[in-house]
């Protein structure tokens, strides 16, 4: 038995470089909830759970995941051993009903403290990588299709991103996709362009605007009807040969499976948070591949913590069609990690180190939190220094 000791949460509250515009929200700052586990041989293993706009995007916010953690998880963790994390898990989900991204923040600090104490990755703890690169998108959410084409020509230029993804719903079909057209004629073949709309869309503006991305050269369509529409998903998979994408409707392994049942969607955006976990998220990466669906790695917009938890259960995937969009931590102005996640050549470095292989700056950190001593960067004082721009 090992006891975990103690339990830390904090919220850390980080700039976005540019407004970020989804249908549900536009983000102006990115939060995480960070949670840290005490274990007795003195290691400590890292969390972090993220949303989007708050509660517009789900059913969970970081205050809440943060007052969940206090309150409830925290005194069933201290009974646990830490060398079990899945007795742990089992036990949490026993007793606590949803709250995915709570768990997911708990199980990858319980799978860090684990790999560091095994000196392995947590990817080989989920079976072992089958890659150490992974090729990253960046979604396009100025709000203003000019800006959005000179963002996507800089990455092209950095070499950072080549795939796009373009966040719509907000305007009239006819209007979205002009702007995509505009997107995707600029940029040519030298790009990947795809499209999420967020759940915005009924039926039929559905099946009218996936006719006309697919004459605009898009070539995928994430989420376009509201999550708890299966039927309608399946029947625009069923109805058009541009692919559709679930992401919302899939909250964790028997979602996914009664998604793959009804064929309601050709690609699966798997996202370690809502799936419950990176072993849950393993879950759905089997179904979708038992299934013959292809595979896409989401994001919360999670910062570096959960991007490098996500990393590694992409890692394992033995096939992952449509790359992935681990950009998170480059959404946000500052670098919170001690050593930074490692992008280049379109693609993001798994990192190989013990655990999740990355740490927090606990000096940054102290700086951004948001019940820090000081006036939260919304005030007066100003941040040590700006480490990233919308320029990449
Ligand atoms: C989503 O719905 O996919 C992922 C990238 C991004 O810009 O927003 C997220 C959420
Ligand atoms: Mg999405």
């Amino acid at each position: 038995m090992l006891a975990i000791e103690s339990i830390d949460t904090f919220l850390v509250d980080l700039p976005t470089i540019r407004p970020h515009v989804l249908s549900m929200a536009t983000m102006m700052r990115q939060t995480a909830c960070f949670l840290r586990i005490h274990c007795a041989d003195g290691i400590i293993g890292t969390g972090e759970a993220t949303t989007i706009g708050g509660l517009s995007y789900g059913p969970e916010s970081p205050e809440g995941i943060k007052l969940a953690i206090d309150t409830y998880f925290t005194p069933m963790l201290l009974k646990g051993d830490a060398s079990r994390p899945a007795m742990i898990m089992e036990m949490l989900g026993k007793a606590i009903v949803g709250n995915h991204f709570a768990k997911c923040a708990v199980e990858t600090a319980l799978l860090d403290a684990m790999g560091q104490r095994l000196r392995v990755p947590v990817s080989e703890l989920l079976g072992g990588r089958r890659r150490d690169r992974l090729p990253v998108a960046w979604t396009l959410a100025s709000g203003n299709t000019a800006q959005d084409i000179a963002e996507a020509e800089h990455m092209l230029d950095i070499r950072r991103h080549n795939i796009f993804k373009l966040k719509i719903g907000k305007r009239s079909v006819e209007d979205d996709v002009a702007h995509v057209a505009t997107i995707k004629k600029a940029l040519g073949s030298r790009a990947s362009i795809r499209v999420d709309v967020n759940q915005a869309w009924d039926e039929a503006s559905a099946s009218k605007g996936m006719a006309m991305l697919q004459d605009a050269g898009c070539d995928l369509v994430e989420q376009p009807v509201a999550a708890h529409a299966r039927a309608a998903m399946a029947r625009l998979a069923q109805a058009h040969s541009i692919p559709i994408m679930a992401d919302e409707a899939l909250t964790g392994p028997h979602s996914a499976f009664d998604y793959a049942a009804a064929a309601a969607a050709d690609v699966f955006a798997v996202k370690i948070q809502q799936s419950g976990g990176l072993l849950a998220a393993c879950k759905v990466g089997a179904i979708a591949d038992a299934a013959g669906i292809a595979l896409y790695g989401g994001t919360m917009l999670e910062i570096g913590i959960a991007t490098a938890a996500s990393a590694h259960v992409f890692a394992t995937f033995p096939k992952l069609a449509f790359q992935t969009e681990l950009f998170g931590p480059l959404l946000v102005t500052e670098e919170i990690l001690a050593e930074p996640l490692h992008y280049a050549d379109f693609s993001l470095r798994v990192p190989d180190g013990p655990g999740l292989g990355v740490m927090l700056d606990m000096d940054r950190v102290a700086f951004f939190r948001r019940d820090a001593t000081r006036p939260s960067f919304h005030g007066s004082a100003p941040a040590p220094t700006t480490s990233r721009s919308a320029k990449g």
